[in-house]
Parts: C-alpha cells; sequence; structure tokens
C-alpha cells in the first residue's frame, strides 16, 4: 500500500510538470562541433508536440532556416546536444538539458532529398537510422544517458546509408504523462545532411504523420507502475548494415 500511495503521488508530481521541455541545437561530427543552430531547423518553441497525426509530428513547429549542410561520414559518430532553451546550455537549471522526469526513448530517422537545405518536410520517406529505448537491467532510459552527457548523445550513422543528402529527423518522446493518449510529448528537430562514403542501402521507409498511432504501446504506455520490461520502440525497424 505504501508503495501505491508512493507511486501514485510520483505520477502526479511529473504530469503536474510542464517545464523541462527541450530543444535540438546542435551537431557534433566525429567530435567536431558543427555550430549553435548550424544546419538545424530549430522550433521556435521548447514545448512539445502531442499529436501524431499533424505535421508538427515531421521536424517541429517554427522552424528556422539555415543554408548550412553538415557533412556526415557513413559510419561516422554523430553527437546532438539538446538544452532546455535555445541558447545552449544554462548552467543552475536543473530541468537543463531536460527534466529528469522526461524518460524516454530516443530515435533517428533520415529521408533522401535533393537539396537538404531547401526541402520540404513533407511528403517524405523516413527511414531509422537510429534507437535507444530502456535497458530493464540498468534501468536507464535513453533521455537518462542524454542527462548524463549533458545534453549530448551519441550515435553512429550506419555506414550502409547510401552518400547524399538527406533531412535527418532526431526526436526525443518523453514518457512521464503517457498513461493515456494524447499525454507522450514528442521533441523533434530536423536536421540538414549530406552523408559521404556511404553504401548501398535501400531500407523500407514510413511516412510522418503516419508511423506513428497513439495506441503504439511505446507512445501510451504508464512507466510507473507496473515496472517497464520490455519497452517497445515506435516505428518500423531500425535499419541494420
Ligand atoms: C556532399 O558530399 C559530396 C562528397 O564529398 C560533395 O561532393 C558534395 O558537394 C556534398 N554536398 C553538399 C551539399 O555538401
Ligand atoms: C509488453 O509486453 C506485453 C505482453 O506481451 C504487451 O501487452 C505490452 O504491450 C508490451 N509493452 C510494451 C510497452 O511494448
Ligand atoms: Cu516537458
Amino acid at each position: 500500500m505504501i508503495k501505491a500511495a508512493v507511486i501514485v503521488s510520483l505520477v502526479a508530481l511529473f504530469v503536474g510538470s510542464t517545464s523541462g521541455h527541450t530543444i535540438f541545437q546542435e551537431l557534433y561530427i566525429n567530435g567536431a562541433d558543427q555550430g549553435h543552430n548550424n544546419g538545424i531547423r530549430v522550433p521556435n518553441t521548447n514545448n512539445p508536440v502531442m499529436d501524431v497525426s499533424l505535421n508538427d509530428i515531421i521536424c517541429n513547429i517554427g522552424l528556422s532556416s539555415s543554408d548550412a549542410v553538415i557533412n556526415v561520414p557513413a559510419g561516422g559518430q554523430v553527437t546532438t546536444e539538446w538544452h532546455h532553451g535555445g541558447n545552449g546550455a544554462s548552467p543552475g537549471d536543473v530541468d537543463d538539458p531536460i527534466a529528469s522526469s522526461h524518460k524516454g526513448p530516443i530515435i533517428t530517422y533520415l529521408a533522401k532529398v535533393s537539396d537538404a537545405k531547401s526541402a520540404s518536410v513533407t511528403g517524405l520517406k523516413w527511414f531509422k537510422v537510429q534507437e535507444d529505448g530502456y535497458d530493464a537491467s540498468t534501468q536507464k532510459w535513453a533521455v537518462d544517458k542524454l542527462i548524463a552527457g549533458g545534453g549530448k548523445y551519441t550515435f553512429t550513422m550506419p555506414k550502409c546509408v547510401p552518400s547524399g543528402q538527406y533531412l535527418m529527423r532526431h526526436e526525443i518522446i518523453a514518457l512521464h504523462g503517457a498513461g493515456t493518449y494524447p499525454g507522450a510529448q514528442f521533441y523533434v528537430g530536423c536536421a540538414q545532411i549530406n552523408v559521404t562514403g556511404g553504401g548501398s542501402a535501400s531500407p523500407a521507409t514510413v511516412s510522418f504523420p503516419g508511423a506513428y498511432k497513439g495506441s503504439d504501446p511505446g507512445i501510451t504506455i504508464s512507466i510507473y507502475w507496473p515496472p517497464v520490461t520490455n519497452y517497445t520502440i515506435p516505428g518500423p525497424k531500425v535499419l541494420t548494415c
């Protein structure tokens, strides 16, 4: 009974928390800083998208433009950087880079485009190149790694991704209020990249909106009780080379 009471109060605390949002705002390629907001369609708000049926779910809303296209060697290390506000790290802000309540997966998709700096975000065909959900053995979510990294999260661009320009849709799904839909919070941004030295994969693709449903087990889920043992990351299978 005591356990149940604690869980109920924790749920109330987390669901009531509206601050602690986050924005994807910087890229590092093999450790090299590509510059603040450079080559990224950055949203003008740190509020989450909550309706998976809207175009907002593609790359977020109020997007900035950038003439930069970031070269990403296939097989290279891609580090993304997120912060609570739009201007980088805010020391002393307990909700930077994101509130610790905002547990959930980190997922990345690519869509082939002919000109990444000008491509429209609608009507694209996306494939998943990275996903990181929940590790029941360590009880850590992908977001816990992001927080431990001070807002930085690193993954490997699969070496078989064909060379060329892409929009890279990078996403955190915060599940603290996801017991009913709408409730999951989607933090999304899109980078403009140019994969170099790539391979010859031809992965199956999905559309946004369309790839996610409110009823997906990884989108409507209570992460507090019962304990999560088998979190299912939403969307298609990740590309393997
Ligand atoms: C993408 O990379 C290729 C190979 O290095 C280069 O020739 C091309 O100019 C690059 N395109 C952009 C938009 O940066
Ligand atoms: C976990 O597995 C159960 C039983 O197979 C399933 O009903 C549930 O939807 C799964 N949960 C997630 C989050 O995938
Ligand atoms: Cu939030």
